[in-house]
């Protein structure tokens, strides 16, 4: 019997769960006691472990082997009796999720900063998933916060590591710790929604694609399951071996963090279809040739044509989408008859909406898009529903977006990120922002009439939970709108997010640069928040 230690500690500072767990500087959880802190915190907030199951994996970053050891031996140590782990500590979040679910766990611990990058200078973080395979709720997060505020001691055993390299059991103490294929259980659920032989057909017909997993979680899932089963051609998936450091990359699936598969997309001789996923699989971004596809289109075009692939042909229960995400699939939920939800940031917010059935289909502008086949976004999921919908209806992406804002109109879109701005500043901005709502409407700006403006305060329809200030809203005459909110995944000062979003349907307007569509939306923002003030930035350091 392994000899569990009562170690006694101090809180830490800083161990504030943020919008997808808590993300850190690597050497900030490295330091001693942090990582075990927080999980032990962690461990309290969900009612203690005793007689309980998890699940643990990660995205492969750095410190990631080592973590996962020390979990293990803490959860040991606090009373686990199966600890179902990915082999080599990998699981794509969407895999964890699924896992959590199919095993009927308690919950699991993700190891990963998601779409941040990885490595000793970079970032590293740890989110729990509660026993639907959703994120932790706000009240779980804020109960791990208070424990972090009195923690005294942990709990571990003293046993040497396990080699999680081989798949099987093993034994730590009463705990029995399963290493499993992180692959093998989610890739049989991808074959439930989808039709496989559809897929196989399209790529044997020659339709060429290019996936880039960004050396992260996703290269062993896109490698089985769209080349060894559905036959895409072997370096259909780029950046495929995952590394501690994304190959020093920025694991994240946007137009600039993904400039080599931009490249290859927008080249004269494009593959017909391009995506990318982040570091832990969750996010994705979807091309056509010399076509991007918005996060925010990419939902409305998933909602409307999701009937073409096996696991939805019932039609969809309705759809819901975070605040900030552009409002073209309310148009699509609108003329299907299906109920549309607007919830905050972060996928902790639909859990509720998909645990009761009221929706099915789930997107947010920061790449994420996903159904009630898990609790998280997917990006691998996204991927192959594209591709579905691609087999059936045998078009170019070009012409499906074509074709979709012909029908609904399109809603311009932009996303303009500051990025490691002073943190103090950007709160009082946010600050002087709020108190100035009342005094908004009504005013002229940039050509454009401000018609309303809140804090976006949201009332779960299911639990009547209550989250305020959730992001500025200035709704315009005409519909055009702006959003600021500051980032919650950040680890060095302040992201200040700025969502800009105006619908057309002249059909000659269609094909703007958005960027020129959203010329005054634009102006307006700055004026309206005094960005230049605030964060002493004349740019955004991206657009998306
Ligand atoms: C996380 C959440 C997403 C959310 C995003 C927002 O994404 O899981 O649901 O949309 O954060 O990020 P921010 O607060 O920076 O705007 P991920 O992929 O980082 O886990």
């Amino acid at each position: 019997m392994e000899n569990i230690m009562v170690v006694p500690t101090t809180p830490i500072e800083g161990q504030q769960p943020g919008t997808s767990g808590l993300r850190k500087k690597t050497a900030e959880f490295m330091q001693p006691h942090f990582l075990n802190n927080f999980t032990q915190a962690t461990f309290k907030a969900v009612g203690g472990l005793t007689g309980k199951i998890l699940v643990l994996g990660g995205d492969g970053r750095y410190f990631n082997d080592k973590a996962a050891q020390i979990i293990l031996k803490m959860a040991a140590a606090n009373g686990l009796s199966r600890l179902i782990v990915g082999q080599d500590v990998l699981l794509s979040t969407p895999a964890a999720s699924n896992l959590i679910r199919q095993r009927k766990a308690d919950g699991g611990i993700i190891l990963s900063a998601s779409h941040n990058p990885g490595g000793p200078e970079e970032d590293f973080g740890m989110k729990y998933n509660m026993a639907n395979g959703g994120p932790a709720t706000e009240s779980v997060t804020d109960r791990i916060l208070e424990e972090t505020r009195t923690i005294n001691f942990y709990q571990i055993v003293e046993a040497p590591d396990l080699d999680l390299s081989k798949l099987g059991i093993q034994q730590l103490g009463q705990m029995i710790a399963e290493v499993v294929d992180p692959v093998r259980d989610y890739h049989s659920l991808m074959e439930t929604l989808f039709d496989f032989d559809a897929i196989r057909d399209l790529l044997a017909s020659g339709f060429s694609i290019t996936v880039d997993a960004m050396h992260a979680v996703t290269g062993p899932y896109a490698k089985a399951i769209l080349e060894k089963d559905l036959g895409a051609p072997t370096g259909s998936v780029l950046n495929a071996v995952p590394l501690s450091d994304f190959g020093k990359g920025h694991p994240d699936p946007n137009p600039v963090w993904a400039k080599e598969l931009m490249g290859i997309m927008f080249a004269d001789d494009a593959p017909d279809f391009g995506a990318a996923m982040d570091g832990d699989g969750d996010r994705n971004m979807i091309l056509g040739r010399s076509t991007y596809v918005t996060p925010s289109d990419s939902l409305a075009v998933l909602v409307a044509n999701a009937h073409f692939a096996p696991g939805y042909k019932g039609g969809l229960a309705g759809v819901a989408r975070s605040m900030p995400t552009s409002r073209a699939a309310d148009r699509v939920a609108e003329k299907l008859g299906i109920d549309a939800f607007e919830t905050p940031t972060g996928w902790k917010f639909f859990g509720n909406l998909l645990d009761a059935g009221k929706v099915t289909l789930c997107g947010e502008e920061s790449a994420g898009t996903g159904s009630d086949h898990v609790r998280e976004k997917d990006g691998l999921w996204a991927i192959l529903l594209w591709l579905n919908i691609l087999a059936v209806r045998k078009q170019p992406v070009a012409q499906i977006m074509e074709e979709h804002w012909a029908e609904y109109g399109r809603n311009f879109y932009s996303r303009h990120d500051y990025e490691g701005v002073d943190a103090a500043r950007a709160k009082e901005m946010i600050s002087a922002l709020s108190g100035s709502l009342d005094s908004l409407p009504g005013t002229k700006i940039e050509g454009l009439v401000i018609q309303a403006a809140d804090d976006f305060s949201y009332s779960d329809p299911v639990d009547q939970s209550v989250s305020p200030n959730q992001g500025v809203r200035i709704m315009f005459e005409g519909g055009a709108r702006i959003v600021f909110r500051l980032s919650g995944t950040g680890t060095v000062g302040a992201t200040l997010r700025v969502y800009l979003e105006r619908y057309e349907d002249s059909p000659e307007l269609l094909q703007q640069d958005p960027q020129v569509a959203l010329a005054p939306i634009i102006r307006a923002a700055e004026k309206i928040a005094q960005i230049q003030k605030y964060t002493g930035r004349d740019a955004p350091d991206v657009k998306t």
